[in-house]
């Protein structure tokens, strides 16, 4: 019932994702003088709204149970610089090449380095088309000389540590770190060196929160008994309830895109979090004040369901989405419409709680968005969803495939 309730208003803003929120800022002409030749190191900035893309899809990992996951918080530091730097240079995209520079790749490496670094770390002279052909090489050739930078500065407060990494990464010197010249290749204007590692150490501090975040999901998981996949490129499905993009609770009022959808994964036995959009898992106030059941809107009760498909939503505005057409869903009816699940009853069925977009309505207005269904706020956020998920090899194998998805109070994750 409630899908029919999805007729769409077109309107409004453009979605945020994560890694639209984290646009680098742009410099400022400084004072401190450059005293040598300026060494770019790496390519423009690249903003896109994508989910953040922390490994390469194409690396291939041994599946574990995710009890065995135990990083040291070394790694994962570590792990957190790395994603920052290939953020920065590439937004993840290992077929990028420079045209002022003709950096390379992902992290976007200068192909004079090239020959020492990969004999270095691959252990033999790695050309130019294969490197841009090799996610996994990249990685390989682009961790190991980070490494090299990481251990150098060991010892230092963790954003000063990043900040030099970031700067020899950029300019081939630690020192610059915090200059604010404004730097040029090719006569095009590049970030200046400051610029440049606060916008890697922003996206650092922001991995490690994601990085937590994906540790609290698994810990909640195991607690509450849910099942989470973990071989390579399973998704597992969750919302996050009264949550912002950062990780931080908020409020969870009515009528507010105030949830997370994401899509987390497991990479050599540790959960990633490759995808996070804005969402809403209840109804906004139209719905909830003009129900389309007369018992009140449906708001799903949190838990785990393996209840939806592949399909199409809507009526107006079509879209592939998740549809609840293979098990039951447990949904509260909101008589009271207040917007809250305490004191109302509820009931189990095929309520048509699907997953669709939330056609760009602005954050804090639902508006007809949502009556019910798990649903994205924003067309791209939603496409990029469906786009992830359908890598599933579990879907890749078997278009029937039945999608998971677990709901959780933000505050119950917190604790
Ligand atoms: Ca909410
Ligand atoms: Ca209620």
């Amino acid at each position: 019932m409630e899908r029919a309730a999805l007729e769409n208003q077109l309107s409004g803003h453009v979605g945020a994702t994560l890694a639209a929120m984290s646009l680098f800022l742009s410099g400022q002409a400084g004072s401190i003088k450059t005293e040598q030749p300026f060494k770019l190191n790496s390519g423009p900035v690249q903003i896109e709204s994508q989910p953040v893309q922390i490994e390469s899809k194409s690396v291939q990992f041994e599946s574990k149970p995710a009890s065995q996951f135990k990083p040291s918080s070394q790694d994962s530091d570590f792990e957190a610089l790395v994603a920052a730097i290939i953020g920065q240079e590439s937004n993840g995209r290992y077929n990028l090449t420079n045209p002022d520079s003709d950096a390379l790749g992902a992290c976007q490496i200068m192909p004079s380095n090239l020959p020492s670094w990969s004999k270095k770390h691959v252990g033999r002279e790695v050309g130019r088309d294969e490197f841009l052909r090799s996610p996994s090489l990249q990685l390989k050739i682009c961790k190991g000389q980070l490494r090299v930078y990481w251990q150098r500065e060991a010892g230092k407060l963790e954003e000063l540590r990043v900040r030099r990494v970031a700067s020899t990464w950029y300019s081939g010197r630690p020192n610059l770190w915090n200059n604010t010249k404004p730097q040029y290749y090719n006569g095009r204007r590049y970030p200046s060196i400051a610029d440049y590692t606060k916008s890697v150490w922003e996206k650092y501090q922001k991995e490690k929160r994601l990085n937590d975040l994906a540790k609290k999901i698994v810990t909640y998981s195991k607690n509450k008994g849910y099942k989470l996949y973990t071989s390579p490129g399973e998704k597992n499905i969750i919302y996050i309830e009264g949550m912002n993009l950062d990780g931080s609770l908020n409020d969870n009022a009515l009528n507010s895109w105030n949830d997370l959808r994401i899509v987390l994964e497991f990479f050599e036995g540790s959960p990633k979090i490759t995808g996070i959009w804005e969402a809403t898992t209840a109804p906004g106030k139209y719905y909830t004040d003009n129900p389309m059941n007369p018992q009140g809107a449906a708001i799903i009760k949190p838990g785990q369901y393996w209840a939806w498909k592949v399909g199409t939503h809507g009526t107006k505005e079509l879209h592939s989405g998740l549809i609840q057409t293979a098990g039951k869903v447990k949904v509260y009816r909101d008589k009271d419409k207040n917007g809250k699940r305490t004191g109302d009853k509820t009931n189990s069925g095929f309520f048509g709680i699907n997953h669709h977009w939330g056609y760009d309505y602005p954050q804090r207005d639902i508006k007809k968005g949502a009556a019910g269904c798990l649903v994205g706020r924003t067309r791209a956020g939603h496409r990029e969803f469906m786009k992830l998920i359908k890598q599933d090899p579990r879907y890749q194998d078997n278009q029937d495939f039945i999608f998971g998805a677990t709901i959780i109070p933000g505050s119950e994750l917190q604790n």
